[in-house]
Formats: structure tokens, C-alpha cells, sequence
């Protein structure tokens, strides 16, 4: 059985609602960020990077949203989580989910977490500052160029609809304003009509 370890408010809830969505079989555990237990023995033993969310396979450990969403795709193709049979939708879709992940989670991480690249107060302060401007040009990139509609990826429901649904979340703690991005704001409501992200939604409240 497949093993999730989430936390709510983090980007752990994409790949929880994804199993959700595949039918999969799978347990998900709480790994408890009030008593940073992220960082304890325990849980860097099963993943070294201190982070959620990490899947536990029978192969292994998975970590990084967009290696896990693709895997859950692929492991439970009658879901039709991702163009699996097309190799350019499928790379759009993991272009999205990157980017998602390597540039505005970035970006949002600065707010909180500016001590993993500077050590000066007043850096993180910098750092903060400038975060509803550079999470704010994703966000616009997003809604202009990158969303298609209804779903991100067009017709077709994917992972890529998790996965936004999940950072977007983070929006308003970033002080934007979701009604200057009018697609995410349906999309965000189009989402919580699912059925999975229904089931899922208790466990990410805090
Ligand atoms: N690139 C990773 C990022 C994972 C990540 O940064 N998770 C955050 C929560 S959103 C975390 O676990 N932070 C714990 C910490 O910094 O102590 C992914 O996409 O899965």
C-alpha cells in the first residue's frame, strides 16, 4: 500500500488530492510541523530532505510534487490524471507542474523561509517584501498565458489541476487579491466541487 506523509497548508495537498482522484490504494500520515517533527531522526530517516510530501512505494521513497503526480498518473492510468498517450501534452503538463514547483513555490517560500538563502534580518525582510511581486508575475503568467481552460491543461482534468489548486491556496496569505486573476478563482471553485478534493479537504485544515 502506498504511504503519503502530508502536513496541511503545504503543497502536500496535491499529491493527496491526485490519490484521491486515482482510487488508490494508500494511508496518509501526518507528519506534525508544530513540533517540527520534519526534522527529527524519525522522519529524515525516511526522507532525507525534511520535507512533505513524500510517498512511500514498494520500490521506495518518491519526493517532489511533480515526480509524484506523475507517478500516481501512471500507475493508475484508467484515472486519466494525465495525456498519457501524448508525449507534447504530457511534457506541457510537467512543464506547468515545473513550474509550479521550481519557480512560484520559490518564490511563495521566501516569505517564510528566507534563512535557507541568507542569514541578515534584514534580508529576510527584503526577501518578503518582494514576494507579492514576484509570486504576483507568476500568477499573471499563469492567468494570461499559461492557463487554458476550463481545466489547465484545456478539456481534460490532469494533475496540473491539483497541483494549482494546491499553491493557489497560498494566494491571499502572499497578499494578492484572487479576483485580479479572474480563470484561478473559477478554477479554485470548479475544483472544490470535486468529489476527491471534498474527501480530502478535512484533513488539510488546521
Ligand atoms: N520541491 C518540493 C518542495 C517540498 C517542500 O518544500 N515542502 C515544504 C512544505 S510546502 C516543507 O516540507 N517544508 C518543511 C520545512 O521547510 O521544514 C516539492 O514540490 O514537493
Amino acid at each position: 500500500m502506498l504511504k503519503l506523509f502530508y502536513f496541511p497548508g503545504t503543497v502536500s495537498l496535491a499529491s493527496h488530492i491526485t490519490l484521491e482522484e486515482a482510487g488508490a490504494d494508500y494511508e496518509a500520515i501526518r507528519v506534525d510541523f508544530l513540533s517540527a517533527e520534519q526534522t527529527k531522526p524519525e522522519y529524515l530517516a525516511i526522507n532525507p530532505k525534511g520535507r512533505v510530501p513524500s510517498l512511500i512505494t514498494e520500490k521506495g521513497i518518491l519526493t517532489e510534487t511533480p515526480a509524484i503526480l506523475l507517478y500516481i498518473a501512471q500507475r493508475y492510468p484508467d484515472a486519466k490524471l494525465a495525456p498519457l498517450d501524448d508525449i507534447y501534452e504530457l511534457a506541457q503538463m510537467q512543464s506547468f507542474n515545473n513550474y509550479l514547483c521550481s519557480t512560484l513555490h520559490v518564490a511563495h517560500a521566501h516569505k517564510q523561509r528566507g534563512s535557507r538563502w541568507a542569514d541578515e534580518e534584514s534580508s529576510f525582510e527584503d526577501m518578503k517584501r518582494k514576494v507579492p511581486e514576484t509570486v504576483g508575475n507568476c500568477y499573471r503568467l499563469i492567468e494570461h498565458e499559461m492557463f487554458k481552460g476550463p481545466w489547465v491543461m484545456g478539456e481534460a482534468y490532469s494533475t496540473a489541476d491539483a497541483y494549482l489548486f494546491n499553491v493557489s491556496r497560498w494566494l491571499e496569505g502572499d497578499t494578492l487579491d484572487i479576483k485580479n486573476f479572474p480563470k484561478i478563482e473559477a478554477h479554485r471553485a470548479r475544483m472544490l466541487e470535486r468529489p476527491a478534493v471534498q474527501r480530502v479537504m478535512p484533513l488539510h485544515q488546521r
